[in-house]
């Protein structure tokens, strides 16, 4: 009888400590607001993945003070896709499934990009990258899907066109890691050669990580002038010291894939000389950069790698964004929609990296591409690279609206060496 007396007492508080405790716990969580970042924290890509998640933490330590006047907490939540697509897209079903994250800066790689827009597209959830140029990012045209750097399509002709230019190269070999970027930036550099009359010997996808000899001994053979790899630093350094190693002369280049200190830290000598395009800028082309430089340092005690200010910018972009929601809302708690409307229309809006507008797809209107060759072996000194051309061109939507409006938009070289 006791016994039975006491069961009944502990089902009784259990029942009113559930009435009393569920919905202070909701009141709570209406006041959180949360923003995800989303890069590889792990493998062989994470050093540019930490360095986006890096920024993306800075900013917001910086600048969540506004929209935390108005009585909101605000976390960062980093999640790790492994630069692996079915991570990506796992976590963007966990990332829409926790109603406080209302943005989200992310990938470094558009092929796990692209499938991980997908679920965030469906769910309303806004995407700032830092990083991810791959055209279909934004050519789907969603409305949730921005990004704060150039596109491959620009990118791959102005490589091109330097290497035509500068190297004088007449024969290339372009290899690309099989991936949605690699591949895609690796054709519209081999388009843009061809086009200038440059000979492509070859083009040719590997996902090999070890051993290149199946393919050195080939491209050997072939004498190229210069050997294009579309792909990212911890696979290409292999490939790079490999081809030295076996006598190939050839000059290197690549694409943005190429700006991580760990390009020389594995492949050394090897890259010296290599040249890459970057739409990261180097440090020392963005005004405002300078603090940013000295606050990341003091705060995670490395070197910003590139698009660690990219991810800060696009933090930048998304708190501006939830504060501006907020103030015309009354201060409560903003839709991932609203959120989404608010950062596409961002104008003239000053980043850490400039001034970024975004067009009716979400590309920066107009967008810088750096030319940069590697002057050490040392990865430390992997900021020294000498920054040795650089063209602005605008968007496609951008370009085709100055053509309608009778105004030329050709790609401007802003800096050649
Ligand atoms: N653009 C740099 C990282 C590679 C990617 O877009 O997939």
């Amino acid at each position: 009888m006791k016994a039975a007396k006491y069961l009944a007492l502990v089902i009784a508080l259990a029942l009113v400590g559930s009435f009393v405790t569920a919905p202070v716990a909701s009141a709570q969580d209406a006041k959180v607001i949360k923003i995800a970042s989303h890069s590889p924290l792990s493998g062989g890509q994470s050093l540019l993945g930490t360095a986006i998640r890096n920024g993306v933490e800075l900013a917001i330590e910086q600048y969540k003070k506004p929209i935390e006047d108005m009585g909101f907490t605000v976390e960062f939540v980093p999640f790790d896709d492994q630069a692996t697509p079915d991570v990506g897209v796992s976590n963007a079903q966990n990332i829409v499934n926790d109603p406080a994250i209302l943005a989200l800066v992310g990938h470094l790689n558009s092929g796990v990009a692209i499938p991980s827009s997908e679920v965030y597209n469906r769910a309303d959830l806004a995407m700032v990258s830092p990083a991810n140029t791959n055209v279909n990012v934004t050519d789907r045209g969603y409305p949730t899907v921005n990004r704060v750097c150039g596109r491959d399509d620009a990118q791959g002709a102005a490589g091109a066109q330097y290497a035509v230019e500068k190297l004088g190269s007449k024969k290339v070999y372009v290899l690309h890691d099989k991936t949605a970027y690699g591949e895609g930036v690796a054709t519209f550099f081999a388009q843009a050669m061809e086009a200038a009359g440059v000979e492509v010997l070859g083009f040719e996808g590997t996902t090999e990580a070890a051993n290149f000899d199946a393919i050195i001994t080939p491209i050997a053979a072939l004498e190229p002038d210069l050997i294009y790899f579309g792909g990212i630093y911890n696979q290409a350094a292999v490939f790079f010291k490999q081809a030295r190693d076996k006598g190939i002369k050839a000059n290197f280049m690549g694409p943005d894939g190429m700006d991580g200190s760990d390009l020389a830290k594995i492949a050394g000598e090897a890259v010296v000389g290599l040249v890459y395009t970057s739409a990261a800028g180097p440090a020392s082309v963005y005004p405002a950069a300078e603090k940013f430089v000295e606050d990341y340092k003091a705060k995670f005690t490395i070197n910003p790698e590139a698009y660690a200010a990219e991810g800060y910018a696009s933090t930048q972009i998304v708190l501006a964004a939830i504060e501006k929601v907020l103030s015309e809302n009354g201060g409560a708690m903003p839709t991932r929609a609203d959120v989404a409307k608010a950062i596409r229309a961002t104008t003239d809006f000053d980043t850490v990296i400039g001034k970024i507008s975004f067009d009716a797809n979400g590309d920066p209107k107009v967008a810088t591409y750096y030319i940069l060759q590697v002057k050490n072996a040392d990865p430390a000194k992997w900021g020294e690279n000498e920054l040795v051309s650089s063209v602005t061109a605008p968007s496609p939507l951008t370009a085709k609206e100055m053509m309608e409006g009778g105004m030329e938009a050709t790609p401007e070289a802003t800096k050649s060496n």
